[in-house]
Order: C-alpha cells, then structure tokens, then sequence
C-alpha cells in the first residue's frame, strides 16, 4: 500500500484499548472533500471483489477507495492492525434507510471463530454526521473475544455499557471481526450510509506497531478494563482472553495481570527430590 508520508502507526496504548474494546474510533478523520465525493460514490455502489482479492488488485491506484484507505491516519492504524498487503475479504455499502422500521440484531461478523492469534479487522466508515436518529451502529464494548456464532446473540436487547454510534461525518471506526454490533432503525428522514470493508491479514500480527511504548503502565491498565456488561465469572475469563491475545501480539509469553494465564499454564515437569 503505498502513502504520500509515513503512516501514523498506533501506539501500544491504543492496541491494548482495541485488544480490550474490540474496536477504535478516530472521529473526523476523513476530511470534507472526501466525504463529499464517498457520498456520490457509495450512492453508485462500489465494484465487488472476490473474497481474499490483495487491496491493490481490488481497489486500483487512484481510485476512491485506495485514496480513502491510503490517508496517512488511516493507513497507520490499518498497518498496526493486519500488517502490510492485506487482503479484502468483502465490502459493502450500509444504508439505514429514512423510517425504514427495523434495526438489525446483534451479531459478529463471524461464525465461531477460534483463531487466538489472529483476527480480521472492520473499517466501517461514516462519510456523513450520524445523528441519534440515525441509526447509527450499536456495537458492544469487550464482546469479540466470547467466540459467539455470528447473529445468536440477536435476542440481547441493550446491554449496559453497549455505544451506539453518534459521530461527526469522516468517522472511521476499526473493529475486531468479532464484536458484537448491528445498525439500528434510521428514524430519521434521511439516509444514514455507512462503508465497510474488511480486511484478512497476510502476516503474522505482531509488534506492527509503534512499541515505543510497550512498558507503559497504560498498556495493563487499558487490557484490565471492566465492562458493566460483564458476568463476575465471565469478567475474569475476559481478561484471561485478553492476556492470551496481548501475548500473541507482543510475542512475550511472560506478560500477565493479576497471573491469571501464568497459574493455569503451570505445568511443572521436575520431579520431587
Ligand atoms: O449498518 C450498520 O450500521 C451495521 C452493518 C453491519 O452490521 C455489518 O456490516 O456487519
């Protein structure tokens, strides 16, 4: 993927707030010429590409697209995410029609997913203002790592904690496959579009960050986050996930809170004298 300048690449703090949300919200990122231009051209429909197309094959040099993706913000965090030469796994253009009556149940983008050491991201991007109104997307902090079956949690209604998107127009939001999401009724009389594409990466998602900051105390603190959601029980295999999932990222098998992996990984091998 090429860029006019050097991506900005996520900070560990950041990776370790979307190893625990599950997604990462830069708001106003895209700026208004695009957004304006997106609106024209997700009105047309963007060209499908079969499923793990490179993103240099799918979207060609120039177009939309590539210069949304190549924006210096956007490709920092998509490189920190899934690494160099992703693939396309699919895009689709969401459109929340004005009172169109219903919203969309909860779900992952997944079946069940057991992968503990790799994941696809989400851009989901709002070219527009999403107003309350607006249907925008209603996403569940902490749900990604719960290994659900694509939409069998569509019978939750309202989890505390849960965000419903309200943002300015150029919002891109990064989300782990596996949070739990759907967009809600438009009860708006305008149109409410959103553009995602998700991303399969090629290489090993690890350190593809910015890790100068991998001992700050803000890294373990983001990765212990509570969410009001949260079982007691489930709370605690939560940030056991996490810690499997910070140590596939890192490549440090040693890191832990609170030795929740370390004492269930014990597995002494000496022999009692
Ligand atoms: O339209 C939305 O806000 C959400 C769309 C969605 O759930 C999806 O792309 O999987």
């Amino acid at each position: 993927m090429t860029t006019t300048s050097a991506p900005k690449l996520l900070t560990s703090v950041q990776m370790a707030h979307f190893v625990s949300h599950g997604s990462l919200r830069l708001d106003a990122v895209v700026p208004p010429e695009l957004n304006a231009e997106a609106m024209e051209v997700l009105r047309e429909g963007i060209r499908a590409a079969p499923h793990g197309t490179p993103v240099t094959l799918a979207y060609p040099e120039g177009s939309f697209v590539r210069r949304l993706i190549e924006l210096d913000t956007l490709a920092g965090v998509l490189h920190s995410l899934v690494g160099p030469e992703p693939h396309i796994d699919h895009h689709a253009v969401h459109v929340r029609q004005p009172h169109e009556g219903q919203a969309q149940p909860l779900h992952a983008d997944a079946i069940i997913d057991v992968r503990p050491d790799a994941f696809d991201v989400q851009l989901m991007y709002y070219p527009s203002e999403v107003t309350l109104e607006m249907g925008g997307t209603l996403s569940v902090p902490g749900s990604h790592l719960r290994r659900t079956n694509e939409s069998d949690t569509g019978r939750y209604q309202n989890l505390r904690g849960q965000s419903r998107l309200v943002c300015p127009a150029g919002t891109v939001v990064f989300m782990h496959h596996g949070l739990w999401h759907g967009g809600r009724r438009n009860d708006s009389d305008t149109a409410r579009y959103m553009f995602k594409i998700r991303f399969n990466p090629t290489v090993r998602q690890r350190r593809l960050w910015d890790t100068s900051d991998l001992e700050d105390p803000r890294v373990a603190a983001e990765l212990d986050v509570h969410f009001p959601w949260y079982e007691h029980a489930t709370s605690r295999l939560e940030r056991y996930n996490r810690v499997l999932l910070w140590r596939a990222l890192t490549g440090d098998e040693d890191f832990d809170l609170e030795h929740w992996v370390t004492r269930v990984s014990n597995r002494p091998r000496g022999a009692a004298a």
